[in-house]
């Protein structure tokens, strides 16, 4: 459980659920410009909502029309903010030689999202960024969170942010696909009922998105998406394959199975390993649960933070590299010799 009161925080999700995105928004204004990913829907949402309402006069409206338009321009609003994407944190397929690979410059909304997902009523998956990477061959992976100044919080505040990561297998939505969310309706249904959201820190956790038609008809401006392809709503599922929190239960809470790197510094790194081939998405968060009322929403302080990669080769393949190396020193000199 959170540490609000479950009415106080129904009542704050109520009221945050599509009004919370244009906070996001300017969270995310504060953040990288990343988060503003445009997507098929996105860039529609705009076109045909803004020609209607050049062109129609409201007064020679049907009534119901001119609500379907409000309707449409509130779920517009609500499609175009940013979910969970991967721009400008995308690592790439990793090359497996021990070279550190850092996305800097990145920011993350409130310093408690990583612990909040870890307890039982999992959390929102916007308190945190998403990052991800791919994998063709079995490796061990060190992920690291270093906290830097680039938040909001750039004000002598951002020492409360003390990284969490969990690393698991799977990707979110990808384009033309609408991104995953907390609050598409499979993702609410998929979940039990109480719950602040989709992500969990310390286990397998899924969540879903909308549907959408691309590209969409702009003969239809009161339905601009029953033209195109359509893309239906699915589920993603991410699989765990582990965490770290940057200090001790005195900052990420009580809830059972959380490891701590026992310094509350800002810092915290993990060496994940025999991971196989595939994509990979990692998870940073802030791991401090109790600053969840010192920092209420709906607007949320940003903190800056700099994540690295660094695939090292399994030890069998280091084995079998000193092998060869061997093999080749011992014809040589056995050339030699002869
Ligand atoms: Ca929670
Ligand atoms: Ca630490």
């Amino acid at each position: 459980m959170g540490i609000l009161p479950m009415r106080a925080r129904a009542h704050a999700r109520t009221h945050n659920n599509c009004a919370e995105n244009p906070v996001r928004l300017t969270d995310a204004s504060r953040d990288s410009p990343e988060d503003h990913e445009q997507t098929p829907r996105h860039r529609a949402t705009e076109g045909p909502s803004l020609r209607l309402r050049l062109k129609i006069p409201v007064t020679h409206m049907k009534k119901t029309n001119f609500f379907l338009t409000v309707a449409m321009l509130l779920a517009g609003l609500c499609a175009a903010s940013a979910h969970i994407g991967y721009t400008n944190r995308d690592f790439g397929t990793l090359i497996i030689d021990n070279s550190t690979v850092v996305r800097g410059n990145q920011t993350i909304s409130s310093s408690f999202g990583w612990a909040d997902a870890a307890d039982s009523d999992y959390g929102d998956s916007h308190r945190g960024r998403f990052y991800r990477f791919t994998l063709t061959s079995t490796a061990s992976v060190v992920i690291s969170a270093q906290r830097d100044n680039a938040g909001t919080s750039a004000n002598g505040t951002e020492s409360n942010f003390l990284p969490g990561i969990s690393l698991f297998q799977g990707l979110g939505h990808l384009s033309p696909d609408q991104e995953s969310h907390d609050s598409a309706a499979l993702s609410v249904s998929s979940r039990d009922v109480g719950t602040e959201g989709s992500l969990r820190t310390l286990t397998n956790w899924s969540i879903g998105n909308d549907p959408t038609y691309n590209p969409p008809n702009p003969e239809t401006p009161l339905d601009p998406y029953s033209g195109g392809i359509l893309y239906p709503a699915s589920l993603r599922s991410f699989t765990y394959v582990g965490h770290i929190a940057d200090g001790t239960s005195a900052n990420f809470g009580s809830a059972a199975g959380i490891v701590g790197d026992g310094v509350a510094d800002g810092f915290v790194t993990a060496t994940f390993a025999d991971l196989g081939a595939g994509d990979y998405s990692i998870f940073v968060g802030g791991a401090s649960y109790g600053r969840q009322t010192d920092e209420p929403g709906p607007t949320y302080p940003t903190y800056g933070v700099d994540v690295s990669v660094r695939a090292i080769p399994e030890p069998g393949t280091i084995g079998l590299i000193v092998l060869g190396l061997g093999t080749f020193a011992f014809i040589r000199s056995r050339r030699r010799t002869k």
